[in-house]
């Protein structure tokens, strides 16, 4: 019985977030816009043969995944409401934007 009460309630929380999926691709990240609610997550997809990285600098959603191997998958939640201008701090021109709702 506790076992379903579980189910419920995680069932619950992953039906109010969203996961919303940035690729990167050729040195940019696809989308280069993105809108999202507030405890929603995002999950950078780095598929170029070569490292990337993500950060913002941004007061309500700072974060800095690191250096991002290939194929490798990082989720960040974005806890805030804000319109958070996402880096790649090895590749300067790939730019990205967060609106946070
Ligand atoms: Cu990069």
């Amino acid at each position: 019985m506790i076992k379903i009460f579980v189910a419920i309630a995680l069932l619950g929380m992953s039906v109010m977030a969203k996961d919303h999926v940035i690729e990167q691709k050729d040195k940019e990240f696809k989308p280069h816009t993105i809108k999202v609610k507030v405890g929603d997550t995002i999950t950078f997809k780095n598929h170029d043969g070569f490292a990337h990285n993500a950060f913002s600098d941004d007061e309500a959603n700072e974060f800095d995944i690191g250096m991002q191997k290939p194929n490798q998958d990082i989720t960040i939640t974005m806890s805030a409401k804000s319109t958070v201008e996402v880096e790649c701090a090895i590749h300067p021109n790939m730019v990205l934007t967060i609106e946070v709702e």
